[in-house]
């Protein structure tokens, strides 16, 4: 399959710490026009977040997440129908999003983090991502190990795939994802990306999300700073496409639109 029909999803992060744009866009108005520019070049969704899931990241208040993201999607559901989704692992925050206007949870700790999240996330009616994650943000890159890192993964998201419908998720509203980076080695990273027709089997829409990250920099030493992994991410992302994933998160939209379309035009 090519890239026909992979949505972008542009990642929109109002936290001081974002591994690639910690800071940034922490101010309201910042983070709204940084939100505008990603519609103007033709993000397919706008993925918010108010909590940084980066190796080591420090936890949020959920008061203080929640004061970071609910004045945007309000802002951004008054201007513009491109869908929003509240990227969380804190069902009150996705609850109060979703009243805000957001129609899916991305949730990276596959609704783990609380045990009110299944039933959140039926009772919110909206689409919700589950991604695989080995430990938790704060030590999970500390020497990740797997058996069979495809299996494990793929048993994993089938398992919480199961959580959710038994909680009342319709089927049609679950999107997996298999975590790139979250506690993952670069050989591990690589092993999940050549497996995407077997997690695209599935059934479920894939989330992929390699945008900036730092296994770019384990195969390109000069790619140290997060601004400087474009090649790497495109190179991801057209894979990915490849492969039928239903929507890929990056941080550059306009050059991930740019590669997508290239890679259509030359299928034909
Ligand atoms: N990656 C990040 C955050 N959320 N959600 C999904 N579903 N898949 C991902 O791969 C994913 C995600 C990490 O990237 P970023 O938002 O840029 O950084 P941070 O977590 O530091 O804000």
């Amino acid at each position: 399959m090519s890239g026909t029909s992979t949505l972008v999803m542009g990642v929109v992060n109002v936290t001081p710490d974002s591994f690639s744009d910690g800071g940034r866009h922490l101010d309201p108005e910042a983070a709204l026009a940084h939100a505008r520019r990603l519609i103007a070049e033709g993000a397919d969704w706008l993925d918010i977040g108010g909590e940084s899931t980066r190796p080591g990241a420090a936890p949020v208040a959920e008061a203080e997440e929640m004061a970071r993201v609910l004045p945007l999607i309000a802002a951004l559901r008054a201007e513009t129908a491109v869908p929003i989704s509240i990227d969380t692992m804190k069902p009150e925050v996705a609850h109060a999003a979703v009243v805000a206007g957001a129609t899916l949870w991305n949730d990276v700790s596959a609704l783990r983090f609380s045990p009110d999240s299944p039933a959140m996330a039926a009772e919110l009616g909206c689409e919700v991502v589950l991604m695989h994650m080995l430990g938790e943000p704060g030590t999970m890159q500390d020497d990740p190990r797997y058996d069979d890192v495809v299996a494990e993964v793929e048993a994993f998201l089938l398992a919480r795939a199961e959580v959710a419908l038994t909680a009342g998720v319709a089927r049609e509203k679950i999107w997996l994802d298999p975590g790139v980076g979250f506690g993952k080695t670069l050989a591990h990273n690589l092993a999940l990306i050549r497996a995407l027709p077997r997690f695209v089997a599935l059934g479920f829409p894939i989330l992929l999300g390699a945008s900036r990250k730092r296994f770019i920099a384990a195969i390109d030493p000069l790619a140290t700073d997060a601004g400087d992994r474009l090649g790497g991410s495109l190179a991801v992302a057209l894979e990915g496409a490849r492969a039928g994933v239903a929507a890929v998160r990056v941080h550059d939209v306009r050059e991930t639109v740019q590669a997508l379309a290239v890679q259509r035009a030359i299928d034909g």
